[in-house]
């Protein structure tokens, strides 16, 4: 966060410190960082850590995922979805539903993918039959997304499977999606929207 900036639930905030002895010494500078959990309108919070989450909420919750690369699992009903910094991946959703639904009728926002919700900072929404499964980020690397160099990569899945790029693109309120499709791996068809900017 920038200094004056203002704080939401899931930001990290880093304070720098120095404590004094009884002689009135300093010590040496320390520093701690904390999480804003705070959020008086929204009780029901569901908190990454700062490191690499799986987060897996109930209706009504709002997920924020903070720091790190963060996998989501997908609740229509979830009130909030902020994945915070990181690539952040929303995983669990059905091709044949609410997915195949949403690429399919011409989209303006990922909010369309909630019932009464909000989603911000998501890079890659990814559907399929296993995709709740998908927990971890060694999970994605067996179906052959990875992440390089601060981007996500689609290469073969643990079969040898390919990734291939639809040709689709979807312009979204948040910006740009192409949509890549694993056919026939050993895991099943996956479809994933992947946000051009974070794409390798
Ligand atoms: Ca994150």
């Amino acid at each position: 966060m920038l200094p004056g900036g203002v704080c939401n639930p899931g930001d990290d905030l880093s304070f720098k410190y120095q404590v004094v002895d009884d002689q009135g010494a300093p010590s040496n500078t320390a520093e701690m960082t904390v999480m804003i959990v705070t959020d008086p309108t929204d009780p029901n919070l569901l908190l990454g850590t700062s490191g690499d989450d799986y987060l897996a909420g109930q209706a009504g919750e709002s997920i924020y995922a903070g720091a790190g690369n963060d996998i989501i699992l997908f609740n229509k009903d979830y009130a909030h979805v902020d994945g915070g910094s990181g690539l952040d991946f929303l995983t669990g959703l059905q091709p044949g539903s609410t997915f195949g639904a949403f690429i399919n009728s011409n989209p303006n926002s990922l909010d369309e993918l909630f019932t009464n919700g909000s989603v911000k900072n998501i890079n890659c929404i990814i559907a399929g039959l296993t995709s709740g499964q998908l927990t971890s980020l060694t999970d994605l690397a067996n179906v052959g997304i990875d992440i390089v160099n601060d981007k996500i990569a689609f290469g073969t899945d643990q079969f040898g499977t390919s990734w291939t790029n639809t040709g689709n693109t979807y312009s979204l309120d948040s910006g740009d999606y192409v949509y890549m499709h694993l056919s026939t791996g050993g895991a099943g068809d996956l479809h994933v929207l992947v946000h051009v900017d974070t794409m390798a």
